[in-house]
């Protein structure tokens, strides 16, 4: 099924220099990304961005991890893209991560672990919207739309 994923690119990658080679995975997949956004996330909305971890001992070094700096939020369409991407994405613990996924190429600790990846249809939904406006998502087509899919 074609579904739209939020992912975002943690202050980590962008200060690393990073983005260019961790957005280059999504497109040689054969992703479609439909929107891109840098920002410098406040307070308030990282705090609802990731308001199911309220309770836990890391959320306020997550709060501040994310707010650190600029972020590159984005929207990832493709066919089955929010499970996908989260392969691609690798274990929320960099060192379990397998290699080959960003996290196990690119991190080495739990709290500074670069990107960010929807974990369900509610989850990319909720994010999207907390992050983008309808206007700001292009729905365009690609040519190459008959070679990638069956
Ligand atoms: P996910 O990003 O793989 O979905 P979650 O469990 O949703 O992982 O946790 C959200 C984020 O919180 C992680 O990506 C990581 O940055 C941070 N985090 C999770 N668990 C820990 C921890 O035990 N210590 C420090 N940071 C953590
Ligand atoms: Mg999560």
């Amino acid at each position: 099924m074609m579904e739209k994923s939020f992912v975002m690119m943690k202050p980590d990658t962008v200060q690393r220099r990073l983005m260019g080679k961790v957005l280059s995975r999504f497109e040689e997949k054969g992703l479609q990304i439909i929107a891109v956004k840098m920002m410098q996330i406040s307070e308030e909305l990282a705090k609802e961005h990731y308001g199911e971890h309220s309770e836990k001992p890391f959320f306020k070094d997550l709060v501040e991890y994310i707010t650190s700096s600029a972020v590159l939020a984005m929207v990832i369409q493709g066919d089955d893209s929010i499970s996908l991407i989260r392969k691609m994405v690798g274990a929320t613990n960099p060192k379990e991560a397998d290699l080959g996924t960003i996290r196990g190429d690119f991190a080495l600790d739990m709290g500074r672990n670069i990107i960010h990846a929807s974990d369900s249809p509610d989850s990319a939904k909720r994010e999207i919207s907390l992050f983008f406006k309808e206007s700001e998502i292009c729905d365009y087509d690609m040519p190459d739309q008959d070679i990638i899919y069956e």
